[in-house]
């Protein structure tokens, strides 16, 4: 008898977790990027990649593409291309800041004239999604200052509210804009969407399509995370997430390696929220693989959150009810605490090798010669990656 009920199983198998692109890239940090041999050289090959982390684990359908990062000449054909090796494009994400033009910002800034060619790059993001499929813009805002005094906070305020507007007008039926918000960096002293409330605040503003996206490394140290996640799902407002993890600042490692009880907190708050599998909660890591392979790398962070999402349906809601209304406090943490203890993996391998597919899917797919065929036949060309 598996310790994963029939119920849980059944929600097991409806997860999905989105894939960034830029995943697959090199990346590194501002002292250096190490380039690694099978580096895909463009979108497809990245999408070749991602759909290898779906072949392994059946968690990952879907690549969120970067624009301009992911531009090709056709996305009809990168679309066909997605489905070919069983994967869709998922979110567009747009890019305001790799552009000279937006050192003093993009939507926010004093200038109409370079507000206007940010909603324009934003309504280019609208039209590939219109050829993708896509549903969702993600729109994070590197926007800010560092000085006080440099910048008329409220006019910026107001100025990204009227830019928001114009990109929102341009949205289908069936399309939704999602804001990221981040406390600092690149901007250190204000940034213009810097937490949940301004995000919830500008997002409420717009209407019903426009929803908050939450990187769980977007915010200070000992932000209790879950409590956001719990009010954003109450307020009906929570439409993204950015898996990854941090120790620091916004460091993009590995969801659940730095602290797995926080990922567990987080996910018990998702399900407690009516938010897992829901479809108005779209699920992606944002992560980056500096120095560890990309395809292994993000096998291990589906594996990572799909571990903690069993133990966190493991928890005996009844029983915690019972404690919390009886006031029990020890009773009720212990109740929290056996299923945060308990191991799922062996009940995982088992489950996934009765669907036909590998019981450890880092093995099965280090055993398949991907990784040194994509090294030996990726030669020449330039290697994607920020940037590039
Ligand atoms: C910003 C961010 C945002 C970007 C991505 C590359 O720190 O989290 O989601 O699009 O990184
Ligand atoms: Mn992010
Ligand atoms: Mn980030």
């Amino acid at each position: 008898m598996s310790i994963l009920s029939p119920d849980t199983l059944a929600e097991l198998e409806k997860q999905s977790i989105e894939l960034p692109s830029w995943a697959f890239g090199n990346s590194g940090t501002r002292f250096k990027v190490f380039g690694t041999p099978g580096t895909p050289r463009d979108p497809y090959e990245k999408i070749a990649d991602a759909a290898q982390v779906n072949a392994y684990t059946a968690l990952a359908p879907s690549v969120a593409l970067h624009i301009p990062w992911d531009l090709v000449d056709s996305f009809d054909d990168l679309r066909k291309h997605a489905e070919d090796h069983g994967v869709t494009l998922g979110t567009v994400n747009s890019n305001t800041f790799q552009d000279d033009d937006y050192k003093f910002g993009a939507l926010t800034h004093e200038d109409p004239a370079i507000r206007r060619k940010a909603i324009d790059h934003h309504l280019a993001c609208i039209d590939v999604m219109d050829a993708t499929g896509s549903r969702d813009l993600k729109i994070w805002l590197a926007e800010g200052s560092n000085y006080p005094g440099q910048a008329d906070l409220r006019g910026r305020q107001d100025r990204l509210q009227e830019s928001l507007e114009k990109i929102y007008a341009r949205l289908g039926d069936d399309q939704r804009l999602v804001l990221e918000y981040k406390f600092f960096e690149p901007a250190f002293y204000h940034t213009d969407v810097p937490d949940w409330g301004t995000s919830y605040a500008q997002v409420s503003a717009l209407g019903d399509k426009a929803m908050v996206c939450l990187d769980t490394g977007h915010h200070a140290p000992g932000t209790n995370i879950e409590f956001i996640v719990m009010q954003l799902l109450r307020l009906g407002k929570l439409g993204s997430f950015d898996f990854n993890s941090r120790f620091y600042a916004d460091d993009d490692l590995i969801v659940g390696a730095a602290d797995p009880f926080q990922l567990f907190r987080i996910l018990f708050e998702v399900i407690r929220g009516g938010g897992l599998n829901n479809p108005d909660v779209a699920f992606m890591l944002d992560q980056c693989h500096n120095v560890e392979d990309k395809i292994p790398g993000q096998i291990r962070s589906v594996l990572n959150v799909q571990e903690m999402t069993a133990r966190a349906l493991l928890v005996d809601r009844d029983a915690l009810t019972a404690a919390q209304k009886s006031g029990d406090v020890l009773a009720a943490n212990a109740v929290f605490m056996d299923a945060f203890y308990t191991d799922v993996r062996p009940a995982l391998a088992q489950w996934r090798e009765s669907r036909g597919l590998a019981a450890d899917p880092m093995a099965a797919y280090a055993a398949s010669g991907y990784q040194q065929r994509i090294a030996e036949e990726r030669v020449g060309g330039v290697q994607a990656g920020w940037g590039a």
